[in-house]
């Protein structure tokens, strides 16, 4: 089973690039940069990787991105990133990455989106790999900063799909960047959020209601609202799962105490990411691995979430047809 798992080819929809940094880069591009790391070593960075919640997560990450200056950095980060998926078997990715966190070290929109988007063109070229990328913004921040970033990017928007919604969900509830939505809606972006990974089922109800996302980014807490449930199910809503991360931010107590099989039953069309694999113990196949430690679904349940990640995907007739 372990065998067929890796073999699978893959599809992840839930992954921001600036947690794919390894201790190891975060090392080199420090020396490069000449910027001076708060950690001694590889291993004490990887040490101090035990998070109670997501803003202890939240915390590290943005103080591990400080290394990125350059479009080169960008460049050798979202490589190694997408030689990870030819390893895993990822054929397609959709990666965010957070504006707003590197303009305001003085890092230019141009150089992060060149950067990401070279590697990807490479990946695409030398890996068959496909992707694409989606602006992410820090639901923390206010809205009119939101705003000013995505007016900003648009002097860009060849180079991403569609924009998101991250950082500190408790007390940022979707509704605080309605404008922000409408105006990437009518300039024909996709649109995504996460909601329900520590907020409530009420922010997922919100981020469908009020900002007309396509897909929800987590959503692990819909089963606490029936009538929600039953709206994710009847539009047909992918959910973006991340297992090995709610592990590590204990949203849920353990890996057998998720509500993914809960979820899978009830018919919900659920993906599985990995979300910050450099932070959470792994890449795709780890969170397959884990997953099926947990639960030894069958190999039809993995052919389901694969499909299902297949449909989600924000990607050409051509491509999905090619993908199935
Ligand atoms: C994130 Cl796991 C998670 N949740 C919310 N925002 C994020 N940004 C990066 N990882
Ligand atoms: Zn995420």
């Amino acid at each position: 089973m372990s065998s067929f798992l890796h073999q699978l080819p893959k599809v992840e929809l839930h992954l921001h690039i600036e947690g794919t940094l390894e201790p190891e880069l975060m090392f080199e591009l420090a020396r490069r940069n000449e910027v001076t790391l708060p950690f001694d070593s590889v291993e004490a960075v990887r040490a101090a990787y035990d998070f109670e919640d997501l803003q202890s997560f939240l915390d590290l990450y943005y103080q591990g991105m400080n290394v990125l200056f350059t479009e080169a950095d960008f460049y050798d980060l979202t490589w190694a990133y997408l030689t990870r998926c030819q390893a895993n078997n990822v054929v397609h990715t959709e990666l965010f990455f957070d504006p707003q966190a590197h303009l305001s070290r003085g890092v230019a929109l141009s150089t992060q989106l060149e950067g990401i988007t070279r590697a990807c063109q490479d990946a695409e070229r030398e890996m068959g790999i496909s992707s694409a990328i989606i602006l992410s913004f820090l639901r923390d921040m206010t809205e009119e900063h939101a705003l000013e970033t995505y007016e900003a990017a648009l002097a860009y928007r060849e180079h991403f799909i569609g924009i998101g919604l991250d950082s500190a969900e408790v007390g940022n509830p979707p509704e605080k960047f309605a404008r922000v939505f409408d105006r990437a809606r009518e300039d024909g972006f996709h649109l995504v959020a996460h909601a329900g990974e520590e907020g409530p089922a009420s922010y997922i109800r919100s981020a469908l209601d009020t900002l007309g996302v396509e897909r929800i980014d987590h959503g692990i807490r819909c089963l606490d609202d029936e009538a929600l449930v039953e709206t994710l199910i009847a539009r047909r809503i992918p959910l973006t799962v991340c297992p090995l991360s709610n592990v590590y931010l204990k949203t849920v107590p353990d890996m057998t105490g998720h509500p993914l099989p809960a979820m899978i039953e009830r018919g919900l069309c659920v993906t599985i990411n990995s979300d910050d694999p450099a932070y959470f113990g792994g890449y795709m196949n780890a969170n397959y691995e884990a997953v099926q430690n947990a639960f030894a679904f069958s190999r039809d349940t993995w052919v389901l979430l694969t499909r299902n990640a297949i449909e989600a995907a924000f990607v050409t007739p051509a491509r999905r047809e090619a993908l199935y």
